[in-house]
C-alpha cells in the first residue's frame, strides 16, 4: 500500500505556527503572499530577511504536535512505501520523528548563498547579512520557494511518488500550486484520495474528508 501524505500550514497550527491564511495572517501590516515573493526581496531585502528571520526565532520556541508525531509512527510502519511531503518551511515533522521528508517549499532552517549556491544549515538571524561560511560573500538569503520560484524537486513529487493507492492531504487550504494539482496526479492514478483539514470545502476533489484538528483527525487515521 503506498501512501503520499502531503501536509501544509494547518498541521503546525496546533504547535503554535500561524497558518499563511490565518484570519489576522497579516505580517507587519503585510499579507505573506506578498512577502515571500522575490520582487519583495529585490525591493525590500531587510523587511522579507526580518520576515523569516522573525519565523525562524518563533520555530525555536515550538515543538512538534501529535500530528506531526502521529505521521513518524505512519513511517515506521510504512518505511518506504510513505511519501511524506510537506509545503511547510518548519522542521517539526522531522523533531516529531520524521525521517524521510521532501520539503517543496523549502527550510526556515537552511541560508542559500546567491553568490556560491552554497547551502547552510542556518538557525539564527540573516537581515544582518552574515558572511556566507563557505565563500564570505554576505549574500545569504533564507533557503524558501518564494512565489514565483520553482519548488525543491517538484519533479520527483509529480512521478513515482505520486502512483500511490492512496494520498492524503493534511491542513492545506489547496491554494498554491504546484502541491495543489498533487491530489488530481493521484486520481489519474486511480488512487483513494483522503482530505484532513479544520474546515473541510463543501465540494471537495477527494474522495473522503474528515473535518476537525490535525492533533485529533491525524492519530484517529494512522491508528
Ligand atoms: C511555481 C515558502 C512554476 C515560503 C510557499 C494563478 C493560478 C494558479 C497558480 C498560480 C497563479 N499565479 C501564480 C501561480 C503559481 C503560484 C501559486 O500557486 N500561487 C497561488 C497563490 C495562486 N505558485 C508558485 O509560484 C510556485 N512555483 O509555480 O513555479 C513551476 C511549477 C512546477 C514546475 C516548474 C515550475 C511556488 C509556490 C511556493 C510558495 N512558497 N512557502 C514561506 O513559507 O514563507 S507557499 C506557502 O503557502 C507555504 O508553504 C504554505 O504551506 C503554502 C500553502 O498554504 P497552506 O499550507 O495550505 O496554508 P494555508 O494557511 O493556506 O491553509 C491552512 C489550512 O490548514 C487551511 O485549510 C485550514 O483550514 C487548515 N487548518 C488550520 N488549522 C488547522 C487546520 N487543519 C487541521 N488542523 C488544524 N488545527
Amino acid at each position: 500500500m503506498r501512501v503520499v501524505v502531503l501536509t501544509g500550514a494547518g498541521i503546525s497550527a496546533e504547535s503554535g505556527l500561524p497558518t499563511f491564511r490565518d484570519a489576522d495572517g497579516l505580517w507587519e501590516g503585510h499579507d505573506p503572499m506578498t512577502v515571500a515573493t522575490p520582487e519583495a526581496y529585490d525591493a525590500d531585502p531587510d523587511l522579507v530577511q526580518r520576515f523569516y528571520d522573525e519565523r525562524r526565532a518563533a520555530l525555536a520556541r515550538v515543538g512538534p504536535n501529535a500530528a506531526h508525531r502521529a505521521l513518524a509512527r505512519l513511517e515506521q510502519h510504512l518505511g518506504d512505501d510513505l511519501h511524506l511531503v510537506t509545503q511547510n518551511v518548519d522542521d517539526l515533522h522531522e523533531r516529531g520523528g520524521s525521517e524521510q521528508v521532501h520539503h517543496l517549499h523549502g527550510r526556515l532552517g537552511a541560508a542559500w548563498c546567491t553568490a556560491c549556491d552554497a547551502r547552510h544549515a542556518w538557525s539564527t538571524t540573516l537581515a544582518d547579512r552574515p558572511p556566507c561560511p563557505a565563500c564570505g560573500a554576505p549574500a545569504l538569503r533564507p533557503d524558501v520557494v518564494w512565489f514565483g520560484e520553482v519548488p525543491h524537486g517538484t519533479e520527483l513529487v509529480e512521478q513515482a511518488p505520486l502512483d500511490c493507492d492512496l494520498f492524503v492531504a493534511i491542513g492545506t487550504s489547496g491554494l498554491v500550486y504546484p502541491a495543489a494539482a498533487y491530489v488530481h496526479y493521484a486520481i489519474g492514478c486511480g488512487a483513494d484520495t483522503l482530505e484532513l483539514n479544520l474546515e473541510v470545502p463543501r465540494v471537495s476533489d477527494f474522495s473522503r474528508s474528515r473535518r476537525g484538528r490535525a492533533t485529533d483527525t491525524v492519530p484517529a487515521w494512522v491508528e
